[in-house]
């Protein structure tokens, strides 16, 4: 399996974040990548390749024109009021206040597009964000090529970040951009399965009212847990897409036994949809040494992941998403491809 992988990734590189309510070291750093890398190279998954670099059409495909001009933009605007520290949103259009209006200073601007004040921003943000895109984006490609696996190993992720927002460390919805660039190559059905700890909210709500991208997650239950807005089992589509989102929350603490039977009536839901491709939104915060979550996976569990997901039997790439256990990183990912390739 090829993996696609930019070094611009890198660049975003948070010193802290503002978690539990108070600043701690950043959890999401280019060492997540680079442990990544270094285990797919060691334990010889196959070819490394670097990213296109795609026009930026592909990414407004599913993010708004006017958010994808604010991450641009951001850095400049940010440092044009005196502020040169990275950056986080601190203020929200909630319920009442409008959205609607046009905003000129950049706290407003950067609360109008984000969900929450746990996601950093620096100078390099942006690029690392649309390499993170471009290399999801390669790996649809190989996928359209006639390859039958691909990893993209995505860093920022993207699951968390929607239409016009950014949050839970994502900017762009790397396997959203993805499965839209599937559909607008031929592809008539795309399944994304999101096994990341947390609800991919920014995914379910770029494709909630739409059967031709079907979205199935299972994570910890967001009435405990993060992003708690979104995730719930009766959220299951609208209109069109009525019948095709999938939710299985589950408790805190949940081990590989009590998770298994999730995966397996998602497995089923995938064989009734019948996919031309599949994205896996792989995330591995579902680790018990993880630290900012909840689950009891190990790391031979994760190797029971990917062979399941083989047994789907369908075109597959993966696009990391979370995951924080940085000295097992490597290996928990590098276990599902394997998992996954037999
Ligand atoms: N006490 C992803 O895994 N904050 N994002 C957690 C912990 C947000 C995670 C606070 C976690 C976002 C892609
Ligand atoms: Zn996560």
């Amino acid at each position: 399996m090829k993996t696609v992988f930019s070094e611009t990734q890198l660049a975003h590189a948070p010193a802290q974040e503002i978690s539990d309510g108070e600043l701690k070291p950043a959890v999401e750093i280019p060492a997540r990548a680079e442990i990544v890398l270094k285990t797919v190279r060691d334990r010889q998954v196959g070819d490394v390749i670097a990213p296109e670099e795609f026009p930026l059409r592909h990414i407004q495909r599913v993010h708004a024109p006017d958010y994808v001009a604010f991450l641009e933009n951001f850095w400049q605007m940010w440092t044009a009021v005196g502020r040169s520290g990275e950056a986080f949103p601190f203020v929200w259009p909630v319920r009442s206040l409008r959205v609607d209006t046009q905003i000129n200073h950049i706290d407003g601007l950067l609360g109008r597009y984000s969900m929450d004040a746990g996601t950093p921003l620096g100078a390099h943000t942006y690029k690392a964000a649309r390499a993170s895109a471009d290399t999801a984006l390669t790996a649809a490609q190989l996928l359209l090529n006639g390859e039958q696996s691909a990893f993209a190993l995505c860093r920022p992720p993207g699951h968390h970040a929607g239409f016009d927002f950014l949050g839970g460390y994502c900017f762009f919805n790397n396997a959203g951009v993805a499965a839209q660039y599937l559909r607008d190559n031929g592809l008539n059905r795309i399944a994304i399965l999101d096994v990341d700890y947390h609800h991919g909210n920014g995914t379910q709500a770029l494709f909630y009212d739409r059967p031709d991208i079907l979205f199935l997650s299972i994570h910890a239950d967001p009435k405990d847990e993060y992003p708690y807005y979104l995730g719930y089992a009766d959220e299951t589509g609208e209109h069109a897409g009525t019948g095709f989102t999938r939710n299985w929350p589950l408790p805190l603490g949940t081990n590989w036994e009590a998770y298994a039977p999730a995966l397996e009536e998602a497995c089923r839901w995938l064989l009734v949809y019948k996919p031309e491709a599949m994205i896996v939104s792989l995330g591995l915060d579902c680790f018990e040494g993880d630290p900012i979550s909840g689950f009891k996976f190990k790391s031979e569990d994760y190797l029971r992941l990917g062979e399941r997901l083989a047994k789907v039997g369908v075109p597959t790439m993966f696009v990391m998403e979370g995951g924080y256990a940085i000295d097992a990183l490597g290996t928990n990912c590098v276990n599902v491809l394997e998992g996954f390739a037999g």
